[in-house]
């Protein structure tokens, strides 16, 4: 592709340097100036095929991708939902670890591994083997991202240096995901848990009488991944200017701090005295040396919790969040019953109820348990109240509007049927994604050795007779 492009590239400049001269010798240099304008600093010309008619956002990109488990997955199966070609290199026999952990259908590749690897191909290879090697090159020459989350010194320990890679193709993207950047711990192993830990996160979640806690959101697996997806499209773009790839990195602890971002704020506002949206402060709760952790205060300027409706002494999800945005608070007191305190000095502005939040909210749930999280919802809504109910995984996968937007998309696989999974949450109007089924193991080894490394079939009887791709893959067999 890189090849491909460059040669287009410079016969278009070509043809362009030849009109801009003939233009030059007739009309003034005024009008080509507002010609290139018109052009888009050298764009192409405004397609008028339909919105979503003319490929997708990352056609003609190729990806070798080199992920397992969660975090680097998460960002290969994006590029891949942008029209990415991404080619998954496993190890034979047993491919990404993730396809036989927590398995639900036997036989068939878990959900962890079929909803982390939508839109890719899939070729078994040991990459520790001569052959292996000899494909590898190949891919690396043919690709234009590498994208990994080994443990530390893996790919160097394959032979896959970044000076190696870059002697190869200096066009190719390395892109990385590791536990720690370069430091004291960049050698740890790093699992979703530790990230959220060592990133900020931990710390500063739970209530401020319990033990640490960490967030369902894999904000340090799939956090990452979507930081490092960023990362390849802004080198693929750098790459459009300089010609050359560069190396890019995302590191767990990383991608979680900058979503951690609000708690180093208020780590530093510390310093100006006690927090006082925080709840512990209208509690009397002296505050340390390091951000607390808030319970379900929120974490912006405008005070909120979770607060019980109807039926949750049965329903673990019978909740709402519940927003005391200033500019409604007299709305929020008529609704609950309280005009009053539209006027009343305790409670008429921000800065006088925030010694009185509990109280406020202990008010306002008394309110809240009388109606079901949606009739709060239907009642705040139309006044601009923000609220917001808590969602169960079970509501969230019957939402039709959900549903609607591909955002949940039902999957069908040869060997598992059909199930749910999370589409493409990011949405672009002339790129639609449509989401196809995870590979099954090897399945595209012979396509790819064939129609995208282009080795003859002579060669490809020699890789396969070393045993570098291992057993006849699976796929064959299971479809
Ligand atoms: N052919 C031959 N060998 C292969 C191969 C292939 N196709 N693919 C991988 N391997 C080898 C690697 O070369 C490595 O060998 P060495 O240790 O001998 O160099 C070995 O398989 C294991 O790789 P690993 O150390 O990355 O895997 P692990 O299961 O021991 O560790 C993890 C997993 C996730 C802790 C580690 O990869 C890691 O820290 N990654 C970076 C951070 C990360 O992404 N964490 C998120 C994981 S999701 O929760």
């Amino acid at each position: 592709m890189a090849k491909k492009t460059a040669k287009k590239a410079k016969a278009k400049a070509a043809a362009s340097k030849v009109k801009v001269k003939a233009k030059l010798v007739k009309k003034p240099a005024l009008k080509v100036v507002a010609k290139q304008k018109s052009n888009g600093n050298g764009l192409p010309k405004v397609s008028t095929k339909g919105w979503g008619k003319d490929g997708k956002a990352l056609e003609g990109v190729k990806v070798l991708d080199f992920t397992h488990v969660q975090s680097g997955p998460t960002c290969t199966q994006l590029l891949a939902w942008f029209g990415a070609d991404v080619i998954k290199v496993e190890r034979p026999g047993q491919g990404d670890i993730t396809r036989g952990q927590l398995v639900d259908v036997p036989g068939a590749d878990s959900l962890y591994f079929t909803m982390l690897n939508h839109n890719k191909r899939s070729i078994t290879l040991d990459s520790k083997s001569k052959e292996g090697m000899r494909v590898l090159e190949r891919l690396v020459k043919t690709c234009d991202v590498l994208v990994e989350n080994f443990a530390p010194g893996a790919l160097d320990r394959m032979g896959l240096t970044w000076e190696r890679i870059h002697g190869w193709n200096p066009r190719m993207i390395v892109a990385s995901i590791k536990g720690f950047g370069p430091g004291t711990y960049e050698e740890c192993k790093v699992y979703e848990n530790i990230a959220q830990c060592a990133g900020g996160s931990a710390s500063t979640t739970g209530f401020l009488d319990g033990i640490p806690l960490v967030t369902g959101a894999q904000i340090g697996d799939s956090g990452t991944g979507l930081h490092l997806a960023l990362g390849i499209v802004c080198a693929l773009m750098q790459r459009n200017r300089t010609g050359r790839g560069q190396r890019v990195l995302a590191a767990m602890q990383d991608g979680v701090l900058n979503l951690c971002r609000v708690k180093l704020r208020d780590q530093q506002r510390l310093k100006a005295g006690p927090l006082r949206e925080y709840t512990q402060f209208g509690q009397d709760i002296p505050f340390g040396e390091a951000t607390p952790r808030a319970g379900n205060d929120s974490g912006g300027g405008q005070p909120g919790v979770i607060l019980k409706c109807k039926g949750w002494e049965t329903d673990p999800n019978a909740y709402i969040y519940f927003i005391t945005q200033a500019p409604v608070w007299e709305k929020i007191c008529d609704v609950i019953g309280e005009p009053e305190w539209k006027t009343h000095p305790d409670y008429a502005k921000p800065p006088a109820r925030l010694p009185r939040l509990k109280q406020i909210f202990e008010r306002i749930e008394q309110w809240t348990m009388t109606k079901t999280k949606f009739e709060v919802m239907d009642i705040c809504n139309p006044l601009d109240i923000p609220v917001g109910p808590i969602l169960s995984m079970k509501e969230i996968s019957e939402d039709p509007s959900l549903r609607k937007t591909g955002t949940v998309v039902e999957v069908d696989h040869p060997t598992r049927g059909k199930y749910l999974s999370v589409g493409n949450p990011i949405k672009l109007s002339d790129s639609i994604t449509e989401v196809k089924r995870s590979p099954l193991l090897g399945e595209h080894t012979d396509e790819i050795l064939s129609k995208v490394l282009k080795f003859t079939s002579r060669e490809i009887a020699e890789i396969k007779a070393s045993g570098a791709t291992g057993e006849a893959p699976k796929a064959q067999a299971a479809e």
